[in-house]
C-alpha cells in the first residue's frame, strides 16, 4: 500500500485521513492512543522522534511528519483531487495563508491545553496555564472567523484542504459551548466539511458531531 498513516482519534491525523479520503487513496492506519501516551513509547519514537502524530510513510520508505507538510505533499502527488486552487493563483495564496495561520498560531496552543504541566513553571500553575491557553485559542479563532469569506467554506473559491484543517483543529481545546455563538462561520464550514460524501465516514470515526 502506498500510504501508511500513524494517527490517533480526533487528532491532527484526522485531517490527513480526510485528505486521503477526498483523494480516494487507500491507506493503512496504525492507531495510537494518546490517552495512554502510546506516542511516547520507544516503538513510535523510532518512527517520529518528536513523539507526535500524524506521521505518514509513503511507498514504504519516505517518512513525513508535520501535518501541513503531509497535506501539501499529498496535494502535490494528487493534483486531480483539487485540494487547493491552482498554483500561482490568488486563491491558492489565500488558502495557504489560513492553513499556515491555523498550523502556526493555533495548533501549537493545543499542546498547552492538553499538557499544561509541560509549560507551567510550578504544579500550582497548571490550571491557570491551561486557562490562558484557552483564552489565546479563542482570540485566534475569532481572527479566522473574521476571515471566512465564503459560504460555507473559507473562500468563495470553494472547498480546499484548508477547510479540512480548520474543521479538525477547531474541534479541540474543549470549546464546544463557546464555538456556536462566537465562531458560527467556522461551525458552518466544519459542518460542510464533515458532510462531504468522502469525508463523512472518516469524520464519524473521529468526532461524535460536526
Ligand atoms: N506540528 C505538529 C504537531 C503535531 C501534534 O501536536 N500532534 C498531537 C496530536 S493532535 C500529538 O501527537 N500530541 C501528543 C503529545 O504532544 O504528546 C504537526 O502539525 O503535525
Amino acid at each position: 500500500m502506498t500510504y501508511l498513516l500513524y494517527g490517533a482519534r480526533a487528532s491532527g491525523s484526522c485531517a490527513i485521513e480526510c485528505a486521503l479520503a477526498e483523494i480516494g487513496a487507500d491507506y493503512e492506519l496504525r492507531k495510537l492512543s494518546l490517552r495512554n501516551d502510546e506516542q511516547r513509547g520507544a516503538e513510535y519514537e523510532a518512527i517520529n522522534p518528536q513523539r507526535k502524530v500524524p506521521a505518514l510513510v509513503i511507498d514504504g520508505d519516505q517518512l513525513l511528519t508535520e501535518s501541513v507538510a503531509i497535506l501539501l505533499t499529498l496535494e502535490e502527488r494528487h493534483p486531480e483531487a483539487g485540494l487547493l486552487p491552482p498554483k500561482g493563483t490568488a486563491g491558492r495564496a489565500h488558502a495557504l495563508r489560513w492553513l499556515l495561520f491555523a498550523a502556526t498560531e493555533i495548533y501549537p496552543i493545543v499542546e498547552i491545553n492538553d499538557y499544561p504541566e509541560r509549560f507551567a513553571t510550578a504544579p500550582a500553575e497548571t490550571e491557570a496555564t491551561r486557562e490562558r491557553a484557552r483564552e489565546i485559542w479563542r482570540t485566534r479563532w475569532l481572527v479566522v472567523e473574521e476571515n471566512v469569506s465564503g459560504d460555507p467554506y473559507l473562500s468563495g473559491d470553494g472547498f480546499s484542504l484548508t477547510d479540512i484543517y480548520l474543521a479538525v483543529v477547531s474541534r479541540w481545546a474543549q470549546q464546544n459551548a463557546w464555538r456556536p455563538t462566537h465562531i458560527p462561520k467556522v461551525e458552518c464550514l466544519t459542518g460542510a466539511v464533515a458532510a462531504r460524501p468522502a469525508i463523512a465516514p472518516v469524520w464519524a470515526r473521529h468526532f461524535r458531531t460536526p
